[in-house]
């Protein structure tokens, strides 16, 4: 009776040694066999009172062999277990597959047009000059001819710098064409792209903050009518070759004769539409032949030196070339905008 209660443990020693769980459901299932609450060695400790007393001591020490036993393939086939699971993992790594595409962010429209006008102009052996955006009243208003009661002076239109009211944001990139007539001899052929400011309540049309892209051509000979060439050229880079210009007669304090220049509207191309207001014409921007006395003011001969000058407004281009109808889209940065000039220009 006694040696068939041994002979029962060592089948289960034997069974341990010969159970080899190749996956972790299978392991599981071996712990919960030999070593779980309900294990299978549990019963045969309630036998022990068949085994005679001199035997007793070694059938507990058989049992807790088994037990040991059990433990000791649990340790060895879970560290395996475990390799092998990495393994299969890592070969179902596909190493051939593509990767995860980045994400490119897109040109701002203001830049994208800004690139565009830098780039026709280049075309045409004009460079370009940049320079600071606080400058002094010199630079931005009198060298330009711009008189002291002018109103574009007033505080209501420009920011003057609070710890020095001598300095102010420039209005216009003009201040760059000072700058650089100031220190170079004609022949001189430059554009002047760059952020300007101006007192306005923000609104749909107009902000405090925006982008201009000027031009001047100073050399001997320059007339009007290289001037006419050279707008004409542009707007039909710009806008499409079937664009025509039309000049009419305005007034700046630092252009003689000025104009103003409008564009045939590539919308409606003539059909009239409400982008130009059943005008068929758009206006761009801007012109005039240098006034002598601004080349004066610069230290150039207006007897021997004639120029030409022009000045666009970008953010207008942009919003006008785009459909955009609230300026305020162009400085908020929301990506829901801006993720549609994906493949703009
Ligand atoms: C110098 C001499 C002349 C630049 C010029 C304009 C006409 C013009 C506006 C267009 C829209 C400004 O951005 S805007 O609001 N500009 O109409 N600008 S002539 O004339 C100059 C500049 C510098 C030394």
């Amino acid at each position: 009776m006694a040696q068939e209660i041994f002979d029962k443990v060592k089948v289960i020693l034997a069974e341990i040694e010969n159970t080899n769980p190749s996956s972790a459901e299978e392991t599981e299932q071996f712990r919960i066999k030999y070593l779980g609450s309900k294990n299978i060695l549990k019963p045969l400790f309630g036998e022990i009172r068949n085994v005679p007393n001199e035997r007793k001591k070694e059938f507990g020490q058989l049992v807790n062999s088994v037990k040991e036993a059990a433990e000791k393939k649990l340790e060895s086939v879970k560290s395996k277990v475990a390799e092998a699971d990495e393994a299969a993992e890592a070969n179902s790594l596909d190493l051939t597959a593509p990767g995860e595409p980045l994400s490119v962010g897109t040109r701002h429209p203001v830049s994208i047009i800004m690139n565009k006008i830098v780039e026709t102009f280049s075309r045409i052996g004009f460079t370009v000059a940049q320079d600071r955006e606080i400058e002094d009243d010199w630079h931005n208003f009198t060298a330009l001819n711009t008189p002291a009661d002018h109103p574009a002076r007033d505080m209501q239109d420009t920011y003057y710098l609070l710890h020095d009211t001598e300095k102010l944001l420039r209005t216009h990139t003009s201040s760059v064409q000072i700058r650089t007539m100031e220190n170079q001899k004609p022949p001189i052929r430059a554009i002047f792209p760059g952020r300007v400011y101006r007192n306005e309540t923000i609104s749909a049309r107009a902000h405090c903050q925006f982008h201009q892209v000027e031009g001047l051509y100073i050399d001997e000979n320059v007339s009007f009518s290289d001037l006419k060439q050279t707008i004409e050229y542009f707007a039909k880079e710009v806008f499409g070759h079937q664009t025509k210009i039309r000049l009419r007669p305005s007034y700046f304090p630092f252009t003689e004769p000025s104009a103003e220049v409008d564009i045939s509207c590539f919308i409606c191309g003539g059909d009239g539409c409400n982008v130009c207001k059943y005008t068929t014409w758009v206006e761009i921007g801007g012109c005039g032949m240098v006034d002598p006395k601004v080349l004066e003011n610069c230290g150039i001969d207006s007897q021997k030196y004639t120029g030409f000058a022009f000045g666009m407004g970008v953010e207008r281009i942009a919003m006008l070339k785009y459909r955009i109808n609230d300026i305020r889209l162009l400085f908020e940065n929301d990506v829901r905008f801006l993720n549609q000039f994906k493949s703009a220009l």
